[in-house]
């Protein structure tokens, strides 16, 4: 058997994408419609009150394209945390307008690929940093889950640890190729949901999650082995450009 890679976890993650039944809300009644505008606002001012705490992280888009109107994406220390922010959000009278779109749970992942050799990763503060992050404001957010192939000659978990430790290196600096420009956030889901990992991208430029998922697809660790399933991309969603989402 190969080596297994060891991983690091941090938050645990829930990505919940919705529509909105916009008939429903257009055909509501103002005073309906108002009270389901403020039990929304008053979520996003609690889940921003979480982030100030530190004891989590909630991103807010819009998608653009008809695979959903809108993500909360929430970093939370437990599962129960994420389970109960989702019962909460549907027990809101907003949710009634609201139709499941697509979730995925996993849970924020970092590989020892690269660490140093001896070192305890978890006295590094940059390390515990990236476990737990507050999720970037950046403009706009791309999401998309990816799995390792394993069939024939193209199987990751066949290969021997420094061979899938040199790829991965080649990965690494592709993507340190980016920084300032995207911030990634990988989640680990194996065990979790359909897919090995979920790939989170921020970035003020949405060309540059264009020209990064790109330029990864001629090395070698995803032009062999990467198999990627539906991307989503959105806008930042502040609690005004929601308010004004829903105003009719
Ligand atoms: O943690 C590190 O910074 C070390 C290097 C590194 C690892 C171990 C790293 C760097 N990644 C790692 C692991 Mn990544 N990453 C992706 C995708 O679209 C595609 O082709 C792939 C989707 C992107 C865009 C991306 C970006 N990475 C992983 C893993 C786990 C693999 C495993 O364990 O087998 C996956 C699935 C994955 C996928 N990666 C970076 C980036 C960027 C931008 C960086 C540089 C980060 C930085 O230096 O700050």
């Amino acid at each position: 058997m190969s080596e297994v890679a060891q991983t690091l976890e941090g938050w645990f993650a829930l990505h919940d994408f919705r529509t909105i039944d916009w008939s429903a809300w257009r055909h509501a009644e103002e005073s309906e419609r108002r009270q389901a505008a403020d039990e929304l606002q008053s979520f996003l001012t609690e889940w921003s009150d979480v982030e100030s705490s530190k004891a989590g992280s909630t991103a807010v888009y819009s998608i653009v394209g008809q695979k959903a109107d809108f993500v909360f994406m929430h970093l939370r220390e437990t599962l129960e945390e994420l389970n109960a922010i989702e019962t909460a959000f549907n027990k809101t009278l907003f949710a009634e307008f609201t139709v499941p779109a697509h979730s995925y749970v996993s849970v924020v992942e970092l590989s020892n690929y690269m660490a140093q050799p001896g070192a305890d990763p978890m006295d590094n503060p940059e390390v515990v940093a990236r476990l737990k992050p507050i999720l970037p404001k950046a403009n706009h957010i791309c999401f998309y889950p990816m799995n390792k192939r394993r069939s024939g000659n193209d199987n990751w978990y066949m290969l021997g640890m420094d061979e899938r430790r040199a790829m991965m290196r080649s990965h690494g600096m592709i993507g340190r190729q980016y920084a300032g420009k995207v911030k990634q956030i990988i989640t680990g889901s194996v065990g979790f949901d359909d897919w090995e990992w979920g790939v989170t991208l921020f970035a003020d430029d949405p060309i540059q999650f264009k020209k990064l998922v790109y330029e990864m697809r001629f090395d070698e660790v995803s032009a062999r082995f990467g198999d990627f399933g539906d991307f989503y991309i959105g806008n930042l969603l502040s609690s005004e450009k929601f308010a004004a989402m829903l105003s009719l």
